[in-house]
């Protein structure tokens, strides 16, 4: 006979935090969000650790090199999408682990051939006011001289001069030499009074430029997650078909952390793909698998080495998997029996799996839920893909900006390594939609907005650290009445009588 839960599945919003008492240290400034993301033993400090408890969601339209960057500045990881070609995946690794902070990569770059309508041009696509001149006109090419808006002046010019007459020439230039520290660097812009530093090589090509205020926002990132190089860290979403070629590229390219990225991950082709990695690397690379539901598919995934576990099925805002296959559970039943499955497995083994909770989380504070039931990071995809940082167009839609965001279930992204049941390789039937989610602006913004209500939550909770969330939360569950009541009620909104009248 089939087996039947005693409790429905729950979702986050049929949960409220009970206050707990706060004390007057219980202050937002006092809280700290470091959590663990791989396994560790107990009393032990896992050897990758975020400084916030967010990811950015394994898809096309959230998770590409741009994003990963602007992420990691804040304390969290991206997992760089895997539907897309071995190479291109591994190229936006690399472009991640080759940042530097308040090192970039020149956008606006022109030859001495160019004219200055060429200038005008770059200016107006790019938005940035300082062109360099190399040899070949590339980003790296041999440094000839820079353009900035002081050495031309449009009112007089003719738009056919040529970028040489007009350049500040490289006798001219003040500049510095690869492996300068950020520090040295700034010293020099301060002291020459420049805008901008270029850094070159032994063979005078250009490397990068250094802004002086892309110093400034490297100190507005105290929380920037970086490895033991300095560098920022980077995760990569991997599948259990090619993931022989492909996690040989991406751990070539300087991966942290890998995630096999499947609707459901409670399958033998993950224990495969999960036992390869181990014994390839002797342990070294560190891969988490999902996703799932319950207590046996966790105990399954860390039984093969799982290095943490991802839970969720079907929550995710543009997922039809329930619709289209009646599979899934409540992403809240999902964490809290998960949860049970781990600690069990901490008091027999004495090892620590993280738990990331992914999708499904529509308010902030469904993060903090999420924590308390005793996830130690969460995945967002919609969240994400509101931003400048996404990889998707903005657009107009009646009157108002919007991003696209589509699953990776959907005809868009053709993922179909992500359902995969085995067998012929294709996408039988979509399991996601294609969208469109509010513009939110820039990520950082909306970051930090979210990470203050998430410690004002835990102080009311009387924790500061997560794992003191996860001991002293104190949950409820919410009646139909008291969900309608959690907004605002019974009281004439302002906004909607104006759009109204
Ligand atoms: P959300 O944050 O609610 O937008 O959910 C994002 C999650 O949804 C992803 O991390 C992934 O687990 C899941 N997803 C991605 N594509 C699809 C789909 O097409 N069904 N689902």
């Amino acid at each position: 006979m089939a087996y039947y839960y005693s409790e429905p599945s729950r979702t986050f919003s049929e949960y409220l935090l009970v206050p707990n008492l706060t004390t007057k240290e219980c202050m937002p400034s006092n809280v700290v969000l470091k959590t663990p993301i791989i396994k560790h033993k107990l009393g032990e400090k896992s050897a990758l650790e975020l400084n916030i408890p967010v990811a950015s969601a394994i898809m096309q339209s959230v998770s590409d090199d741009n994003m990963a960057i602007a992420l990691a500045k804040c304390g969290g990881i991206s997992f760089i999408f895997g539907s897309q070609t071995i190479e291109n995946q591994a190229e936006m690794v690399r472009r991640v682990k080759k940042y530097k902070a308040g090192f970039v990569a020149s956008d606006s770059n022109l030859g001495p051939n160019n004219t200055l309508r060429d200038v005008v041009n770059i200016k107006e696509k790019t938005g940035h006011s300082t062109v360099v001149v190399t040899e070949d006109g590339t980003p790296n090419g041999k440094l000839l001289g820079i353009v900035t808006s002081r050495d031309y002046r449009l009112s007089r010019a003719s738009l056919d001069q040529k970028v040489h007459e007009f350049m500040t020439p490289f006798s001219q230039l003040i500049y510095a030499h690869e492996g300068i520290s950020l520090k040295e660097a700034n010293d020099m812009i301060w002291e020459h009074k420049l805008n901008c530093l270029p850094i070159i090589d032994k063979n005078d090509r250009l490397v990068y430029l250094v802004f002086r205020k892309d110093y400034d926002s490297h100190k507005e990132n105290p929380n920037e997650l970086l490895d033991s190089q300095k560098r920022l860290v980077v995760g990569a979403g991997i599948n259990t078909r090619d993931y022989k070629e492909r996690v040989t590229a991406l751990v070539e390219a300087g991966v942290d952390l890998l995630c096999i990225d499947s609707s459901d991950g409670y399958s033998e082709w993950q224990s495969d793909t999960i036992k390869w990695i181990k014994e390839t690397y002797n342990g070294e690379v560190k891969v988490g698998a999902g996703n799932v539901v319950d207590r046996e598919g966790f105990r399954y995934l860390v039984d093969a080495g799982a290095d943490f576990i991802k839970v969720g099925i079907g929550g995710g805002s543009i997922c039809i998997t329930r619709e289209q296959k009646g599979i899934g559970r409540g992403q809240a039943s999902s964490i809290i029996e998960v949860s049970v499955a781990r600690d069990e497995y901490l008091k027999e083994s004495g090892i620590y799996i993280p738990i990331c909770s992914d999708g499904g989380i529509v308010h902030d504070y469904h993060i903090v839920l999420a924590l308390a039931m005793g996830a130690d990071f969460v995945m967002l995809g919609r969240y994400f893909a509101r931003f400048d940082e996404s990889p998707t167009r903005k657009i107009k839609v009646g009157g108002n900006f919007v991003k696209e965001y589509w699953g990776e279930g959907s005809n868009r992204a053709r993922n179909w390594q992500r359902y995969d049941m085995g067998g012929d390789s294709k996408l039988g039937f979509e399991e996601g939609v294609d969208s469109y989610v509010p513009y939110a602006g820039k990520l950082k913004d909306n970051l930090d907005t979210t990470i203050y209500k998430i410690k004002s939550t835990m102080c009311n909770c009387g924790a500061l650290t997560i794992p003191e969330l996860q001991q002293k939360a104190r949950l409820t569950l919410v009646s139909a009445t008291s969900i309608k009541e959690g907004g605002a009620h019974d009281v004439i909104l302002k906004e909607n009588e104006l759009s109204s009248s």
